[in-house]
């Protein structure tokens, strides 16, 4: 960096203090991981200087012979990868891309359905303060109080009462399989849409640690940066029938220029993510998540429907008697970073709530193995009680101890350890 350096110093000291950061904690947070260093040489390209309005062989402008290949290597990829009939990889991100989704087949106060937020739904997914929720009519299902799970026959009475034209399922804090299958039934039944929003497990799929939705969903919207480990991005799939309105609403719909840059980072995460070891690290995440789960239960924290099946656990503090975000801080100062949640019926406001979300991705990236995982646990318990009596002289402790096991376990793609 040392144009960067020599241009803007204080800049480039920014971004060695977070390289730094990101290679000294304990990074929990489920949406987060680290890239491989081919995948960020991708992102800072001069691909970044081209204009491409359009798609491959139909752009507005000229000088696209090598622009064009990147873009149709990820979106092949893409297809094959997810095995889908037809890929759009220029959403900027997961929340233009859902919204493309909507361009694609609504019209301003239709009906969509989706998981509410507080039950681990996503904001787009037509919840009340989102534009998705307020430009159409959002009627949202949730989990159960007992289990912390989806009952299917109250989402198809839901949708049968709503007629929704569009039903989302998937979000960002779900821990159990989304039976795509079973969603897709319901869809057929009200003649609704399906859009799986497999963000948060895209890597899951694509390394064979999750159903896919190929088979079930008409649309499968996802970013890129999360369990798939690519660049901050998005991808919006379909059967054939679709292809046609995701790439209307997508472009001209809702962007201009795609990110060029970003889509080769696209095409080369989605080249890593197709490879064995790949399939290897998706099934880690898994184990280390569910170890996690087992050895915090085991020291009495109140998991989401007691566990999970993919990569992010769910924590209900309330038992604790300690807020999310008085326990997310004090994680964060024993160098382990977290957000904190709601969790499903929360008594807690969004920006206080009762939870914390963690995840596997991101350690599991470091190859930190599963007989680690009572070590995590057992410093997440440390702290969250040391949090409750205002002891920092134990959350020093474990900040001594994680910081130990980062070094032992340097994060892929960091220039520093
Ligand atoms: N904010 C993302 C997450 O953390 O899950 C989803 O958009």
């Amino acid at each position: 960096m040392s144009h960067l350096a020599h241009v803007d110093p204080e800049i480039a000291a920014l971004v060695v203090a977070e390289e730094q950061l990101q290679a000294d904690t304990l990074r929990l947070i489920p949406s987060e991981n680290y890239v491989s260093h081919a995948v960020l040489e991708a992102t800072g390209t001069v691909l970044q200087n081209k204009y491409s309005e359009g798609y491959p062989g139909k752009r507005y402008y000229e000088g696209q012979r090598h622009i064009d290949q990147v873009e149709t290597l990820a979106i092949e990829r893409a297809k094959a990868l997810f095995a889908m009939d037809h890929a759009n990889v220029q959403p900027y991100s997961g929340s233009p891309a859902n919204l493309a989704v909507y361009l694609a087949f609504l019209k301003p106060g239709d009906t969509v359905m989706g998981m509410a937020l507080p039950m681990g739904g996503h904001l787009t997914h037509g919840w009340g303060v989102s534009a998705t929720g307020t430009w159409f009519r959002g009627v949202q299902y949730g989990v159960e109080r007992g289990t912390g799970r989806v009952d299917l026959d109250k989402v198809r009475e839901l949708a049968l009462a709503e007629r929704p034209k569009l039903i989302f399922c998937g979000g960002t804090a779900v821990p159990r399989t989304i039976d795509f299958a079973g969603f897709a039934e319901i869809a057929r039944e009200v003649g609704a849409v399906l859009v799986a929003d497999v963000a948060h497990i895209a890597g899951l799929i694509a390394g064979g640690a999750h159903p896919s939705p190929a088979g079930h969903a008409d649309v499968v919207s996802t970013t890129t940066h999360k369990t798939l480990r690519g660049p901050r991005g998005a991808m919006l799939l379909s059967t054939e029938e679709h292809a046609k309105a995701i790439d209307r609403a997508v472009f001209p719909g809702l962007q201009g220029g795609p990110h060029n840059h970003t889509t080769a980072a696209i095409a080369v995460a989605l080249k890593e993510a197709s490879g064995e070891d790949f399939r290897v690290y998706a099934r880690q995440v898994v184990a280390n998540a569910q170890q996690l789960g087992e050895q915090l239960a085991a020291r009495g924290f109140d998991l989401v429907s007691g566990g999970t099946d993919n990569h992010l656990l769910l924590i209900d503090l309330t038992g604790k008697d300690v807020p999310g975000k008085v326990a997310a801080k004090a994680l964060d100062r024993a160098g382990i970073v977290v957000n904190y949640n709601t969790v499903p019926y929360d008594t807690r406001k969004p920006f206080d709530p009762s939870g914390i979300r963690i995840g596997t991705p991101a350690l599991t990236s470091r190859g930190i193995p599963t007989s680690e995982m009572a070590a995590v646990a057992e410093w997440i318990d440390l702290v969250v009680g040391a949090a409750r009596s205002g002891d920092e002289a134990t959350i020093a402790k474990v900040r001594a101890d994680v910081k130990a096991l980062m070094d032992a376990y340097p994060a892929p793609g960091l220039s520093v350890r």
